[in-house]
């Protein structure tokens, strides 16, 4: 462990990989790198499913300085924590799609029942003076378990995804014990301004809190560090993906199969938040509008499977071959085929290959928590010529980069003017944009975000919610 710095303990739904072989995803490498420069431990779902669940014995595998250690779920847990209450309500309703977001008391209770099993689990590994890092919709209630398993110590928070206004939020029935629980943390950390205030707004207007000058919410006599911190890619660890042979090898295949055409790539997890569809109808308005685009341009969308086991997910992916098809059944030639789709998985420095073969890359999601394929995109481009970056207004990305062409999502119109508009843009201001772009993505990195969300949770002092109970908030 580092010199005069307390241990870090991590907690996420997933665990790993430490080692970065290529395949880890943004989130991972940032917190993979703060605990190998630290040590400690990070703590979560081993993604096995076992009868005992999480009673079952720990897993724990060491690497130098940190401990990976994991437990189990039973199949009941999975059912009802993850698939149910994380993926079918948090996670629709945080993404402002209160339409197809699903409550029901069985997955509250397995939720409520997970986080405090695993707190149960963890309270025990933790040191008086560990500071506790917990990640995302998966965990709120944790915090405020480990607390009534007396552990006095910092305990920090960060929400990966949007948080909706509480208008929406107050849908979730237990909206409230949510929100109160989260007021166990130390510092409660969101992506953007926007998800801050939203929160802030519902500490106000449903709990009677207040906020007070430099970022403290304050609910009956608890205060809490509130705050805004933008996680960012390994930018150098990104740009050197782009210079290895493995992304020289995608990079040339996507140029040969383009055949001198310029290639729009849209990079993304199957997930009806990413706004695919709607990307598919901007790139069909593009070539209705623009005419003389047909024959000249190519689409790859790169799409993953992800938790195809939710039937949002096999419709999504039914609508949008649909929409593929007819798409290019209408416009195709002979010898070109406007879209293509692929559900299979890169490695990061294939990823990086792809990425810097592209002269466009759609980043246009209905709502996202940050966005980190639009900054891998600006990481992996070649300085001297550039493609560019049409990004959703409704991407957390958007704060900060400023340079790509923003747009409307849900505006066909819109996405096929900045498509048009990218297409012919001239070097220079495709340099001089992504100059700009690449300042940002350089500077606010994953350790960059690491770090000033730690400094911030051990500057906030040790058992400032030794005494916390949310009966009385
Ligand atoms: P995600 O919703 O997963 O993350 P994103 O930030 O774009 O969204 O990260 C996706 C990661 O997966 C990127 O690192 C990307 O390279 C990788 N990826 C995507 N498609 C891939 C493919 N085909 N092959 C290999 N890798 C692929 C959540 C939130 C985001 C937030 C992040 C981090 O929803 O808003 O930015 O967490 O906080």
């Amino acid at each position: 462990m580092a010199e005069g710095k307390s241990r870090l303990v991590v907690v996420s739904n997933r665990v790993g990989p430490l080692s970065d072989e290529g395949k880890a995803g943004g989130l991972a490498v940032g917190l993979a790198d703060a605990l190998r420069r630290r040590g400690g431990v990070w703590f979560g779902w081993s993604g096995e499913t076992s009868d005992q669940g999480t009673f079952r014995e720990a897993r724990t595998e060491e690497h130098g300085h940190t401990s990976l250690v994991t437990i189990d779920l039973t199949e009941e847990d999975v059912n009802g924590f993850y698939l149910g209450y994380a993926n079918r309500s948090l996670w629709p309703l945080l993404h402002y799609r209160l339409d197809i977001a699903e409550f029901d008391r069985d997955s509250d209770r397995a939720y409520r029942s997970v986080n405090q099993r695993f707190a149960a689990r963890l309270a025990p590994l933790l040191r008086e003076d560990d500071v506790v890092w917990v990640h995302d919709y998966h965990f709120f209630y944790l915090g405020s378990e480990l607390r009534q398993c007396g552990f006095k110590g910092r305990i920090g928070f960060f929400l990966h995804i949007p948080f909706c206004p509480p208008e929406m939020f107050t849908a979730l029935p237990a909206s409230h014990d949510v929100v109160r629980s989260m007021l166990a943390y130390d510092v409660v950390g969101f992506q953007t301004e926007a998800d801050r205030r939203n929160f802030v707004a519902f500490c106000v207007q449903e709990l009677g809190g207040e906020e007070i000058d430099g970022g403290l919410v304050q609910v009956s006599d608890r205060r809490v560090r509130v705050g805004t911190f933008p996680i960012g890619i390994d930018a150098d660890g990104f740009a050197e993906f782009a210079a290895s042979a493995e992304a020289g090898e995608h990079e040339d295949m996507v140029r040969d199969i383009s055949h001198g055409r310029h290639q729009i790539v849209g990079v993304d997890r199957l997930d009806y938040s990413k706004g695919i569809l709607e990307r598919f109808r901007g790139f069909e308005r593009l070539l209705e509008d623009y005419p003389e685009n047909r024959g000249n341009v190519q689409f790859l969308q790169v799409a993953p499977l992800s938790r195809s086991e939710l039937e949002a997910y096999v419709d999504l992916r039914a609508d949008l071959e649909k929409l593929a098809g007819n798409l290019n059944g209408r416009f195709a030639t002979l010898d070109w085929t406007p879209i293509q789709i692929m559900t299979r998985g890169f490695t990061r420095r294939a990823l990086a290959g792809i990425y810097r073969a592209a002269r466009v890359c759609m980043v246009t999601p209905l709502r996202d928590g940050m966005n980190l394929v639009a900054k891998e995109y600006v990481a992996a481009q070649d300085p001297s010529d550039p493609g560019v970056l049409i990004l959703s207004r409704f991407a957390g990305a958007a704060a900060e980069l400023r340079d790509a062409l923003i747009v409307n999502p849900y505006s066909a119109d819109d996405v096929a003017r900045a498509l048009q508009r990218a297409l012919n843009m001239p070097q220079a201001e495709r340099v001089q944009r992504w100059q700009s772009m690449r300042r940002t993505v350089f500077s606010l990195t994953a350790e960059h975000w690491c770090d000033s969300f730690l400094a911030l949770l051990e500057a906030s002092g040790t058992g400032s919610a030794s005494d916390f109970d949310t009966a009385r908030i």
